[in-house]
């Protein structure tokens, strides 16, 4: 009889009972993500519409109906928990809802643009405390460390429907069970390789490169016959919850550094719903985070659709990149 995330959920909750608000609100997020997993399956709504041609989202990628779907199920779940404000790429500002001990952080459809080719796509999310200090201001709710999270996960909508969480406690995997209606545990600690054979970096940025990333992925190109002495192998999907979970399987390190176009600073991805909760997760599963040099969960946000630069996977592979910053480059 597998273990299933409810009665993960409890049993964390009675362990700690300061968990009793993060496991109702998972197990609400768990009904949310079966209805927008139907919804990508049936493409119940019209995939390519734009939800409104003219609308970008608060961090300027095109609206989609599913991403505007997503973003309603979910919020609709946090309505249904102790949650006090809802942080959504797909809105402006933080939305209030006034009760609970939560501030709940949502990428709710990240890589909708891969849904027109069927590649996997999902929802990220993280769980921080809802301060007191800050109710009258709540977009400073997101301005935490990662550190502070109590919790963390990518629900991935692909060939299969999985639950990446962590509470603190290890990274778990869970898998949908239609026939059961629920999640049943899959994977009881998710555990990053140290080494990694393969990269993941869009290499069609190369241009934009800082000249350490320029040298780092050239050497891993160079594989046996250059400084590495050994050979990788390149993935890229473009679906960052696709790009993580592999990770977690079989190691590898994901790059999304920051380059000319962002004049070196704030990177492409949103530090508060996508790295933060990536980088709980992978560090949990024994993994390494970074925005290229300091630890991801250590920095502090400026507002909810802060980005970074973000590096992660293999922790002996993090450190190894880290090592190129300062190498003097021909
Ligand atoms: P690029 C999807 O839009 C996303 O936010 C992540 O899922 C993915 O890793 C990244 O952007 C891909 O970005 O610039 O390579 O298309």
């Amino acid at each position: 009889m597998p273990l299933f995330l409810e009665d993960y959920l409890a049993m964390s909750a009675t362990r700690d009972g300061r968990l009793r608000p993060v496991a109702q609100t998972i197990a609400e997020m768990a009904k949310a993500a079966a209805v927008v997993q139907a919804a990508i399956a049936s493409a119940r709504i019209p995939q390519h519409a734009e939800a409104n041609p003219d609308r970008v989202n608060a961090t300027g990628d095109a609206q989609k109906a599913l991403d505007v779907f997503a973003d309603e199920s979910f919020l609709a779940a946090a309505k249904a928990s102790p949650v006090f404000c809802y942080g959504s790429e797909e809105q402006d500002a933080p939305v209030v809802l006034g009760k609970g001990s939560l501030a709940l952080a949502i990428d709710p459809l990240d890589g909708s643009s891969n849904i027109d080719t069927n590649v996997s796509v999902g929802t990220i999310f993280s769980l921080l405390p809802a301060l007191d200090e800050h109710r009258e201001d709540p977009v400073r709710m997101y301005c935490q460390p990662g550190t502070r999270q109590l919790a963390a996960g990518i629900f991935i909508y692909g060939p299969q429907l999985l639950l990446v969480v962590t509470l603190g406690l290890g990274t778990k995997t869970f898998i949908y069970l239609p026939e059961r209606a629920g999640f049943a545990l899959l994977r009881t600690s998710a555990s990053v390789p140290e080494d990694a054979a393969e990269y993941s970096i869009n290499a069609s940025n190369r241009r934009h490169w800082p000249a350490h990333v320029r040298r780092y992925i050239e050497d891993a190109e160079a594989g046996r016959d250059g400084p590495r002495r050994r050979n990788f192998g390149m993935r890229y999907v473009g679906s960052l919850v696709a790009e993580t979970y592999r990770i977690l399987q079989r190691g590898g390190v994901f790059l999304y550094p920051s380059d000319r176009r962002d004049g070196y600073g704030s990177g492409r991805l949103r530090q508060v719903y996508e790295a933060n909760p990536i980088a709980f997760c992978i560090e949990q599963a024994g993994g390494a985070a970074t925005n290229g040099t300091t630890r991801i969960l250590d920095l502090v946000p400026e507002t909810l659709h802060a980005r970074t630069p973000l590096v992660f996977g293999s922790k002996g592979e993090v450190e190894t990149f880290a090592g190129y910053i300062g190498k003097q480059t021909i």
